[in-house]
């Protein structure tokens, strides 16, 4: 039955089935088994190789020569599956095998509309290099740097070493420059507007300490977040520990309460208790919960008093004598769905309690999605326990291990965008280009070279675009409204991508050059992102397939024919690379006084290095500092304090923030659909991928109905449409049409349906028509290509409404997983 809560309830028996450490352990016979993990081993017939990925430490079982089974290293507290297919990566029909040119391309270009229905022909490597070298210099030598887009957001792979991105951008830096970006897709919003109201970007900061929570939390609110599934990864690796305290806090039997549209695998895991809301209606729900404690008066004056500025003007609003609109919880249950007798107790309950409001990102990634972590910000302020332990607000517990405390060890260095800056550990925020734009802006910005828009404050002028280089990075899968982006994509005059599969940007390329996995080279990895509990060895398991290079060797072969190749490579080779961020770690390790293996040994007994974590990290409490003395201690905002009310926005004047947060109804959510386009959507992170990656792989039969994307859909919905569960379905919005297939379950709110954002584009005859159908379900087909607001830019995926229906005919058959059409000269 293809039935989400039918898959999640499985998921639940697998887990107590695995959950029994003997079990796991026999279910990964083939490797040696130490407490259900593969550990590193040879033996005449076969050989495991310990390596990691995003998705965690790997053991992975060689026989023959070919990856036969892969998974675990280290015990993970629930089954993760996405551990388990690394020889379908490696051997999957998707890859692309050899340096790859468009037919049109070689033949003089005449026809970008060609792109994504070309044939393909393969070349030499010489021959590709020299076409991208002399392509490169062609660009800037007409146009400067300023016509070589090189911002290529993506999470490729995890690696210290073999970084796609920050591999191209260091090529970029050594032959000329480039344009870049600035922000993500992940925080587009908050990461803008949290420096104003606090100081720091805090999406991407440790959190108070998960052993306090245990100790002093009662309600944890996972409100829009989904742990257990976007902790099956991390940025650099998971270290597996955030999810074991999840599962620790269920085991003391306090509460958990989840406010989402979806009851989602955490939901239902931890069994909390869902309050389901319509997307997009967060601030109104935040703002009754506030307008109950300041109608009661049981705000926390004296906190608001000492931490915080800017609140009479905030209350002024609320009470609605700026609009003459009072925030009430009846007005707030009338926007979000949610009873007001709900919003008041949840107000109640959140004083009186000590309380975690664990706020996750999907909630941002929507028209002002700005307010809704400012909002949350400001209703934690009106509770009073930020500072406290085990209260307040969090906005990283469900990312990458947040709130596992940080271990005393050492950190690798990395390879840096610009060779000019010393090795070590940089973010992904950090700029390495001299010319950049909000990267969610891409498509505006390649249709309106010279366009002036609005950023934070200041103003960012479009570059014109003439070349596209891609490494490590889907956009034809992450980027809203594929249908414009396609068009935009036509301007260029060259696009070249290096892959490891024949994804939708792939084919939508001129020049492809095949890369490796992480499994075809040598690599080292932190994990935990804040934790930084673990070194991983990321070993080679096998040779790399077909012609497949490192994008280390490709750039190194690029800046050779530049005439840099010294810059590029300093000299070094993959394990001079490795053995040098090593001992970066080794020597911070050795002055907190702690002992590393030396690097041959580590390297020799391929084994986890994992540090230990001293009491006072575990006792760790975020803001504790600033609420024992804020005069001593204050935050980063121009007042010091918490920033209710923002001088610094109120003065940039925009209409779409204002210096308080504040509801702003977005153009399309459920309260604003059409009769044309009835439902609201949501496009949640998947659980059986990293956004595009993985969709490839075997795990698809575990959530693919009749071979299309899942569409969670409401009873009632499906009803009145006449859609059973595991029909396939039509959804259309104003901006294009995908397939997909029905999920029918009252897991999701009624007017809403969800699809996971990251399938394949597979679009039936590209550019044939004006809304082609994608055949898979890519959920950007459907949604808004418009920044959050002017203060961030970021993207609003979630501000989205469609139609659905049951498709009648015909299906046509996926073909985005299979070699393009390929011919000879
Ligand atoms: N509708 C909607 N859209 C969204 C979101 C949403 O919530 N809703 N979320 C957004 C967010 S938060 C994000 S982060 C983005 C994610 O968007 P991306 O980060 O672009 O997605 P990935 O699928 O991780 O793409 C990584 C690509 O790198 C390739 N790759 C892997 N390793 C290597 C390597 O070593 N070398 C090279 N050259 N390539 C490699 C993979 O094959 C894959 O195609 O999507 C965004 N888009
Ligand atoms: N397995 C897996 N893990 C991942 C990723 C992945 O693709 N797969 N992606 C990684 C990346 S790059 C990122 S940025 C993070 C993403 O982390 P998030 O952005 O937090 O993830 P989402 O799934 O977009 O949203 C989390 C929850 O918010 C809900 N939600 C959406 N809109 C709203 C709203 O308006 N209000 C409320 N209350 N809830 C809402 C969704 O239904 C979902 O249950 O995850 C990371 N982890
Ligand atoms: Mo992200």
């Amino acid at each position: 039955m293809e039935n989400m809560k039918e898959k999640i309830n499985q998921r639940r028996r697998d887990f107590l089935k695995t959950s029994s450490l003997g079990v796991a352990g026999a279910a990964l016979a083939g490797g040696s088994l130490t407490a259900g993990s593969l550990q590193a081993k040879e033996t005449a017939e076969s050989r495991t190789v310990v390596t990691a990925a995003h998705w965690g430490p790997l053991g992975v079982v060689v026989e023959n020569g070919k990856v036969v089974k892969s998974g675990a290293a280290i015990p993970a507290p629930i089954e993760n599956e996405l551990q388990s297919v690394v020889a379908d990566q490696l051997y999957s029909e998707a890859r692309v095998k050899y340096p790859m040119v468009r037919k049109g391309y070689l033949t003089g270009n005449s026809d970008r509309t060609l792109r994504g229905r070309d044939e393909w022909v393969r070349v030499s490597w010489e021959q590709a290099l020299d076409l991208v070298a002399n392509e490169i210099k062609r660009v800037r030598e007409k146009y400067g740097a300023t016509g070589v887009f090189a911002g290529s957001y993506g999470w490729y792979s995890s690696g210290a070493l073999h970084a796609a991105r920050t591999l191209l951008h260091r090529y970029m830096n050594v032959t000329g420059g480039f344009v870049g970006t600035k922000g993500d897709y992940s925080t587009g919003a908050a990461q803008v507007i949290m420096p104003h109201v606090l100081g720091t970007i805090e999406v991407y900061e440790q959190q108070t300490s998960w052993e306090v929570l245990l100790e002093s939390t009662d309600i944890i609110v996972l409100w829009g977040a989904n742990p257990l599934t976007t902790m099956r990864i991390a940025w650099t690796s998971t270290d597996q520990k955030g999810i074991e305290y999840f599962k620790k806090f269920k085991e003391t039997g306090k509460r958990i309460i989840c406010i989402d549209p979806v009851r989602n695998e955490s939901c239902e895991y931890l069994g909390a208790e869902w309050i389901p809301l319509n997307t997009a209606t967060d601030v109104p729900l935040m703002l009754g919960m506030a307008h109950t404690l300041v109608s009661e008066d049981k705000h926390d004056k004296a906190f608001l008093k000492k931490y915080t500025r800017g609140y009479e003007k905030f209350e002024e609003y609320l009470l609605g004598k700026t609009d003459g609109q009072v925030k009430d919880a009846e007005w707030a249950s009338r926007i979000s769905g949610v009873p007001a007798e709900v919003i008041k107790t949840l107000a109640h309950d959140f004083r009186e309690k000590r309380t975690m409001l664990m706020g996750g990102w999907g909630m941002q990634r929507q028209r002002h999605g700005e307010q809704a972590h400012w909002m949350l910000v400001t209703l934690a302020s009106m509770l009073g326990q930020i500072g406290l332990p085990g209260g307040g607000f969090g906005f990283s517990y469900h990312y990458s291990n947040g709130g596992v405390p940080t271990a005393t060890g050492g950190v690798l260095g990395s390879i840096t965008a610009n060779p000019s800056v010393a090795a070590g550990a940089k973010t992904w925020l950090d700029e390495t280009s001299q010319y950049s734009f909000p990267l969610a802006r891409l498509t505006d910005a390649l249709l309106n070279p010279g366009k002036v828009i609005q950023y934070n404050g200041s103003e960012v002028t479009y570059p014109e675009i003439k070349l596209i280089y891609w490494c490590g990075g889907n956009p034809y899968s992450h980027h809203q409204d594929t249908n414009l982006m396609v068009k935009a994509w036509r301007k260029p005059d060259t696009i070249i991508v290096n892959e490891v599969n024949w994804t939708a940007t792939a084919r939508m390329a001129d020049i492809v050059l095949p890369a490796t996995t992480s499994y075809e080279r040598n690599d080292l990895t932190m994990s935990g992102d804040y934790s930084m509990l673990n070194i991983f060895p990321m070993k080679q398991v096998v040779e790399p397939q077909f012609e497949a290079k490192n994008d280390f060797e490709i750039f190194a072969e690029l800046a050779k024919r530049a005439g840099v190749e010294e810059q590029f490579t300093e000299g070094k080779t993959e394990m001079q690379w490795l053995r040098e961020f090593y001992q970066t770690a080794f020597t911070a390790a050795r002055n907190a006084r702690v002992t590393m293996p030396k690097f041959e040994r580590f390297w020799q007994e391929n084994k986890p290095i994992t540090f230990e974590t001293s009491e006072k990290a575990k006792k760790w409490v975020r803001y504790e500092e600033f609420r024992e003395d804020p005069l001593l201690n204050p935050l980063g905002t121009p007042s010091g304090k918490i920033e209710i009310f923002s001088e610094t926005i109120a003065k940039m004047n925009y209409d779409d923030c204002k210096g308080y947060p504040s509801w702003m109804e977005p153009e399309e959510y459920a309260g604003k659909v059409t009769a044309e386009y009835p439902l609201a959507l949501v496009t949640p992170h998947p659980y059986y991928r990293l956004h595009s990656q993985l969709a490839h792989t075997s795990l698809r039969q575990k959530y693919a109905v009749k071979d299309r994307e899942p569409v969670l859909i409401h009873p009632d919905d499906a009803k009145s449409r006449n859609i059973a569960d595991g029909d396939i379905v039509r959804i259309e919005s104003p901006r294009g049409q995908v397939l997909a297939g029905a999920v029918v379950t009252d897991g999701i709110i009624k007017g809403t349906i969800a699809l996971h954002e990251g399938a394949w584009y597979d679009p039936l005859n590209p550019g044939e028509t004006e809304k082609p159908l994608c055949k898979n379900g890519c959920a950007n087909v459907l949604t808004r290509d418009e920044g959050t607001s002017k203060l961030a830019q970021g993207n609003s995926p979630n501000t989205c409404i469609v139609q659905i229906e049951k498709y009648r005919g015909e299906a046509p058959e996926v073909t985005v997983f299979k070699q393009p059409k390929t011919e000879k000269l």
